[in-house]
């Protein structure tokens, strides 16, 4: 049963959702941190940053095989759960004006979110390191590439070769790389600028499936009660943002989404 404050708080509209690795979780889609996390079996110092990924490259390109396929095979099945289902609805009654998401699965746009600011980037997205040039990894050939990465054990050669194919060089001469913002890399200034705009003006922030660690996003929710958003956080677990949030809903947000829908 949700608190009746919150679906007050949700019918005033003028809410803004943050989402994490969590929403998706339901999904079937691993989180980063925790039990059962992707790092528990990758550890980030390699698979997420790009110092860290081209090292793997060169000394371990099998391995890295190996990543690619677990973490693209996951999000390649993967279909939005009720709570991306939920958030799309809410916009679309004109409860929600936009997700800001550190997620690079897609799902929200697949749910039919329109304003959704993605603060990480899409894994279903090239971009060029040098000009910026951006181009889109369509699902066919992530697939193809995954099943060959998957039954290529002719080792380094054969991952290097099948990698050169399907992230091939920009018209520029770079080579072209997952649109994923990694560890040390700074944000895309028009997408984070959007965000904090969004936060400008919203009454109430919903914070979904985030551990709250990660910068600048996890600073998000403190610049928006600043601005005098009220928070609700939708988590199993309490966050590093627990301390700021206004409401906690202790519940998996698939389950939670539909709740609140319900009480509206
Ligand atoms: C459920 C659930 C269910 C489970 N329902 N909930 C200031 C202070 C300190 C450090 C920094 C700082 N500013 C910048 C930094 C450095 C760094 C950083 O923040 N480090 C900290 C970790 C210490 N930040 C950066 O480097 C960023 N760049 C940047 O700031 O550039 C400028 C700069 C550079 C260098 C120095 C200073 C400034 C870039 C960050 C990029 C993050 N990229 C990743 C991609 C990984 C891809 C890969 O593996 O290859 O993005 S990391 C990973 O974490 C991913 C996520 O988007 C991100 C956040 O994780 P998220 O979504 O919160 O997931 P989890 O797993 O942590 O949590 C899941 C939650 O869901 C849990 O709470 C569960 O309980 C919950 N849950 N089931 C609801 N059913
Ligand atoms: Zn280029």
């Amino acid at each position: 049963m949700i608190d009746k404050k919150i679906i007050e708080m949700v019918r005033d509209g003028d809410m803004v959702c943050l989402t994490g690795a969590g929403i998706s979780a339901d999904s079937g889609i691993a989180t980063f941190r925790g039990r059962g996390g992707f790092w528990e079996k990758y550890n980030p110092d390699l698979y997420a940053s790009s110092e860290g990924l081209l090292s793997v490259l060169h000394e371990d390109p099998c391995r890295l095989a190996d990543f690619i396929v677990d973490f693209y095979s996951a999000i390649l099945t993967a279909g939005p759960n009720q709570a991306h289902l939920g958030l799309a609805l809410l916009e679309k009654e004109g409860f929600l004006s936009s997700v800001i998401t550190q997620n690079i699965d897609n799902l929200h746009q697949r749910a039919g979110s329109r304003n959704v600011i993605e603060l990480h980037g899409n894994a279903f997205r090239l971009r060029c390191a040098v000009c910026g040039k951006k181009l889109l990894l369509e699902k066919d050939r992530l697939k193809e590439l995954c099943s060959l990465l998957a039954s290529n054990r002719t080792g380094r050669r054969g991952v290097l070769h099948s990698l050169a194919r399907y992230f091939p060089r920009c018209a520029c001469g770079r080579r072209l790389r997952i649109d994923v913002v990694l560890f040390g890399e700074i944000l895309p200034e028009e997408e984070l600028n959007a965000a904090f705009r969004q936060l400008d003006d919203c009454r109430t922030l919903l914070l979904i499936g985030t551990s709250g660690v990660v910068y600048p996003a996890a600073g998000l929710p403190g610049y928006a009660k600043e601005k005098g958003a009220k928070i609700i956080e939708i988590n199993p677990e309490p966050t590093a943002l627990s301390a700021i949030a206004d409401y906690r809903i202790a519940g998996n947000a698939a389950v939670v989404l539909p709740e609140i829908l319900k009480g509206l």
